[in-house]
């Protein structure tokens, strides 16, 4: 397929709005569920540490490849725009006038794990206009980080130096799921200090489940010879999983995690028109009900 030319881009748009308010009976109207066509790479972190600047860096290298990047910032500073996507949107000036690259914030909806809802739908409708890569910046650490680990085949953990204190708190959380940790800002003192620190967390965690073992980066955005490093871990870790026996399970998983997701939201929706006194009856009463009304799609849901 294609990457999509500057001028669809309004189209392309256009249908990430509309997907991002879509009921679930408008997302099963046109949804097919993602193919793994596209690469996608998801940068969580805390405010600050770097990830909007490392992103730009990241994606001006990997331009000298094939293939469109789409750059997708989950803000959940702002129900519209501004804030730090303002930010971002400085940072990434040059890559917002590049036609190969696709830039765009999502604000982060009612969803209890803090990500858009319909970010798989949004990944699906980037995916099939073509992209090659899509990166996904999320802010904040909790659970939005688990969340994306269902929508993205690999996990940066981007730190600042002085982050040591928060390794702690992350020992059984996000540190779990990354796939590479960056200490990023390695111009900066601490760097090293907090690499070495989470050498040893990592040491003391012994090998993961999958075999895999995450790197530990020490980047700057001042120094190009790092983020091509970085890169490469990146390709490493995407060469290991298309090379796993199991490579479809991440592809399977998604798509299974895609339905729960779909299912969860119609239930939100079935309650939402539920009536006071209904949710007042017996619960296996009540509960029967919601079962059958989550098929019907009708205007009464
Ligand atoms: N010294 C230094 N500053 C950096 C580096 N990367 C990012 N910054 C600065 O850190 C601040 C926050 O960066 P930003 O990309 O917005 O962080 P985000 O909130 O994680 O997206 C900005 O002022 C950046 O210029 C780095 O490698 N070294
Ligand atoms: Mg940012």
């Amino acid at each position: 397929m294609n990457a999509p030319q500057k001028t669809d881009r309004r189209a392309l748009g256009r249908a990430l709005s509309r997907t991002a308010n879509a009921s679930v009976a408008d997302v099963l109207a046109s949804a097919q569920g993602a193919s793994g066509a596209c690469r996608r790479i998801g940068v969580t972190g805390p405010p600050g540490a770097g990830k909007s600047s490392l992103i730009a860096a990241l994606v001006r290298q990997r331009l000298a490849r094939d293939g469109d990047i789409a750059i997708l910032a989950i803000d959940p500073t702002s129900p519209v725009s501004g804030g730090a996507i303002l930010g971002d949107r400085i940072r990434m000036e040059d890559l917002a006038q590049n036609a190969r690259v696709y830039i765009r914030s999502l604000a982060s909806r009612r969803s209890h794990d803090g990500l858009a809802d319909n970010l798989p739908d949004m990944l699906e409708i980037i995916e099939n206009a073509g992209f090659a890569e899509a990166i996904l910046e999320t802010v904040g650490v909790g659970q939005v980080e688990y969340a994306v680990r269902h929508v993205v085949d690999t996990i940066l953990l981007v730190m600042p130096p002085g982050a040591g204190d928060q390794i702690q708190a992350m020992k059984g959380g996000i540190l779990e799921t990354a796939d590479i940790l960056v200490v990023n800002k390695a111009d900066q003192p601490g760097a090293q200090q907090l690499a070495s620190e989470l050498a040893g967390v990592m040491k003391l965690r012994g090998e993961a489940p999958s075999g895999w073992a995450p790197p530990i980066v020490k980047t700057s955005i001042r120094d190009s010879a790092s983020v091509a490093a970085l890169a490469e871990e990146i390709d490493r870790h995407q060469a290991w999983l298309a090379e796993r026996a199991g490579a479809k399970g991440r592809l399977e998983a998604r798509r299974a995690q895609h339905v729960a997701s779909l299912v969860a939201r119609r239930v939100a929706e079935v309650l939402e028109r539920t009536s006071p006194e209904d949710l007042r009856r017996p619960l296996a009463g009540l509960y029967e009900s919601v079962i059958r009304h989550l098929a019907v799609f009708n205007g009464a849901a």
